[in-house]
């Protein structure tokens, strides 16, 4: 089936049982599969095999962990006024142990949490919410009379694969502000091995939905930055796609909140806009599904790097912003990749084909994958060329 195209698989009678499962009509099934393949960068005729995946339902086993946080990963993950992404996540994957949602609680929960590491030792997706507290053994963050570090290293040891989900277990977030009472740190440095991190604060449903279809669909998680970061959604600053880049490079700036420049849509740098400096692909897939300019910047306000490492929660709301990559577009990488690395052409073609409009991730996302690190390195590089030359 992998080599068919989402047109043909509009009869297949498992295309029709999926969509019915999730009181989608047939096309817009596909067109979820169809987004969530350009949404991850995949090659022509990754949707078909998205499609597949998801049809078959085979549903990965996932244990979620609650640790130093506010539940906001989860709150945007499964808002009540977004009945269909919840649906869809509910759908992809099979959850078995969240102490948010579960209805039971006490012993009861625990013991569900251990059949669910046994039946599917090696199987399960471990997905850690928060940070964890290290300082004075932990025990600032217990759950069941473990503590945290406890608890995730029980559930990591044998996990298929372990997400950190939301900028507190990606690296501290939040959690971790200066002074760090709590010793808050991210999952890898409490595992001592990487993780794949979704960071943002709260992160974007999308991008954390994107990484389960990847593993359903190809068996492995999606290919990570430095920082354990998906690719295909953390390589572009959030500067390079922004509504308001316009007015950035012809110096219309928003000098105050509520100012003649802020209510004309003018650029938030001088507001100590993080855009800059912070890899995200929010101005391109948005955020809540509730229509055009739903992202922070969009709304008005400056991005403060929730997403980064040493931006977010670090550095001052209005403190301007690093300027990284600022270089003429001749300079950055091609804007559509080669096949296998960004969105095709041909996957926004068959996107635009079945969905005519497509809803939340894919449509825009098509237009501008790529991978701006390696815009970055080559700066660095430049730079280090010239030092060596002094
Ligand atoms: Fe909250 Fe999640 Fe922020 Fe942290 O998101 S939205 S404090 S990243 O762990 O719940
Ligand atoms: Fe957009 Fe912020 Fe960049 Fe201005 S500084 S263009 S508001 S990301
Ligand atoms: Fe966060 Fe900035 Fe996006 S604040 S949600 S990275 S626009």
């Amino acid at each position: 089936m992998a080599n068919q195209n989402l047109i043909s698989l509009e009869q297949d009678d498992r295309i029709e049982a999926a969509a019915r499962r999730l009181q989608m009509g047939r096309r817009e099934f596909l067109q979820f599969c169809a987004a969530m393949a350009t949404t991850l960068g995949l090659p022509q005729g990754a949707d078909a095999a998205v499609a597949e995946a998801v049809a078959a339902n085979k549903r990965p086993s996932v244990i979620w962990l609650h640790f130093q946080e506010c539940t906001g990963c989860t709150e945007s993950m499964l808002r009540a006024e977004h009945p269909t992404l919840e649906k869809l996540i509910l759908d992809v994957i099979s959850l078995d142990y969240h102490e948010t949602l579960f209805a039971a609680a006490g012993h009861q929960v625990e013991a569900a949490r251990k059949t669910a590491m046994t039946e599917n030792k090696g199987k399960y997706l471990l997905v850690v919410e928060g940070a964890i507290p290290t300082r004075d053994g932990g025990i600032y963050c217990k759950v069941g009379g473990k503590t945290a570090i406890e608890l995730l290293k029980e559930c990591a040891a044998d996990a298929a694969a372990v997400i950190a989900i939301g900028s507190c277990a990606s690296w501290g977030g939040m959690p971790s502000t200066d002074p760090n009472p709590t010793g808050a740190m991210g999952v890898d440095k409490v595992l001592g091995k990487p993780v794949v991190t979704i960071p943002g604060c709260p992160p974007n449903p999308y991008n954390f939905l994107s990484t389960v279809v990847h593993f359903l669909t190809f068996g492995s998680l999606p290919a990570v930055d430095h920082l354990g970061r998906p690719k295909f959604a953390y390589s572009r600053l959030v500067h390079e796609n922004c509504e308001r880049r316009a007015h950035f490079d012809a110096g219309r700036f928003a000098m105050d909140f509520g100012d003649d420049g802020h209510r004309k849509g003018y650029c938030l740098y001088k507001l100590g806009c993080k855009g800059p400096e912070t890899y995200a692909n929010c101005p391109t897939i948005q955020f809540g599904d509730a229509g055009a300019g739903t992202w922070p910047v969009g709304c008005g306000h400056p991005c403060i790097g929730c997403t980064e490492q040493g931006v977010g929660f670090e550095k001052p709301i209005h403190a301007v912003a690093k300027l990284k990559n600022i270089e003429p577009s001749a300079f950055l990488p091609r804007i559509v990749e080669e096949k296998g690395v960004g969105a095709s052409l041909g996957s926004a073609a068959v996107l635009a084909a079945v969905a005519g409009a497509a809803a939340g991730a894919g449509a825009m996302v098509a237009k501008n994958l790529g991978l701006s690190h390696k815009a970055e390195q080559m700066e660095e590089a430049k730079k280090s060329d010239a030092k060596a030359e002094v």
